[in-house]
């Protein structure tokens, strides 16, 4: 298995490698691929030093598998590259999401309609991972109506200059900003670009991405997407309508026994999902489960994961595994 990981000294590939490593994947050959401006450079990944190389050198190297994330123009230019010498792409960029040819998968949703075909796979948005790993069962047994998500998003989502700009901030230094203000003791509903609709791109892939993943344009999502000064991973308050009644301890125990998922669910002692604790961990952390009591069928909780890790990292990583167990590469 030769890999390639586009992105290396980038905040999700250094987080890619620490998940490679911890998860011992199957790679012979690792190939470590950055901009220009990073060729040379060492890195090191299980006790062996391996320099940067270029994207030119990395396709000329044919990889079984690319592990992309270093942007959707990169994306947009070098996955074709790839898939043409036959490399299986798996894209952690907005680039290629919403490409009715392109799959966007959550491997314990929807790996299944992977095969050896699919050379550009996309990998979902952070905040639409957590998301739809705790919808997915719910909607299969409940069916949703409608979903009000509203997101408390870590300075990591948004990159290093944004973690740089927040402990600056903390230390009373003057530096780049990476926000139009500051992040310090401040919320700002503003987390990617504005669009035409009032929105940010952060709030319409929230909308759109789980009716790809979960195959079903029946039920509508609307987002307010908000970047709070923490940095262990994002946060979710999320409102579900269903069309058919729940028990609670239904719900409980359905979110209970989805693999990935860890309910963190009892006020009695102070359990609730906190980035703190979901900070470094693969699963997603769901709690304060309770009815909407102004409303049927109606439910609130709380979804806490890594945004670096299960967001970005983990799942992408669990893509590769799944396409190597099943001989799709
Ligand atoms: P480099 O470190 O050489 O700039 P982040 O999201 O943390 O900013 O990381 C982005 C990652 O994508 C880095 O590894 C960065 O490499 C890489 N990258 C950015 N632009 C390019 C490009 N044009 N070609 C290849 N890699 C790129
Ligand atoms: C954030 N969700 O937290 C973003 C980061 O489409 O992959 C990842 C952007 C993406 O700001």
């Amino acid at each position: 298995m030769k890999l390639a990981l586009v992105g290396a000294t980038g905040m999700v590939g250094e987080v890619m490698l620490k998940v490679l490593a911890e998860r011992n994947f199957p790679v012979d050959e690792l190939l470590l691929v950055a901009s220009e401006r990073s060729v040379g450079k060492e890195i090191s990944f299980k006790g062996k030093t391996i320099s940067v190389i270029s994207l030119k050198d990395a396709v000329a190297a044919n990889p079984d598998i690319a592990l992309f994330s270093a942007g959707g123009s990169t994306s947009l230019e070098w996955a074709p590259k790839f898939a043409e010498v036959g490399t299986t792409v798996i894209d952690n960029s907005s680039a290629w999401r919403m490409e009715p040819d392109k799959k966007l998968i959550v491997p314990e949703i929807n790996a299944h309609l992977l095969t050896k075909d699919d050379k550009i796979i996309a990998n979902p948005n952070c905040s639409t991972i957590q998301l739809v790993m705790a919808l997915a069962p719910l909607h299969k047994k409940y069916k949703m109506k409608r979903v009000v998500v509203s997101t408390y998003q870590s300075v990591s989502g948004t990159g290093l200059k944004a973690v740089k700009q927040m402990e600056n901030e903390m230390a009373g230094i003057k530096g780049e900003m990476a926000y139009p203000y500051p992040i310090h003791k401040n919320a700002l509903p503003h987390c990617d670009v504005f669009e035409e609709n009032g929105y940010t791109k952060e709030e319409m892939k929230l909308a759109r991405e789980p009716q790809k993943i979960l195959d079903d344009r029946t039920f509508s999502i609307t987002a307010t997407a908000v970047r709070i000064p923490t940095a262990g991973g994002h946060s979710e308050s999320v409102n579900v309508q269903f069309e058919n009644d729940f028990e609670l301890g239904d719900i409980r125990k359905m979110l209970h026994e989805t693999p990935g998922i860890v309910l963190q669910d009892n006020p009695d002692t102070n359990t609730y999902p906190m980035p703190v604790y979901a900070h470094d961990k693969d699963d997603v952390f769901v709690g304060r489960i309770r009815r909407d009591e102004t409303q049927s069928n109606t439910l609130n909780m709380w979804i806490v994961s890594d945004n670096l890790r299960k967001g970005a990292a983990t799942n992408a990583i669990q893509i590769a595994e799944y396409l190597i167990e099943n001989k799709l590469v």
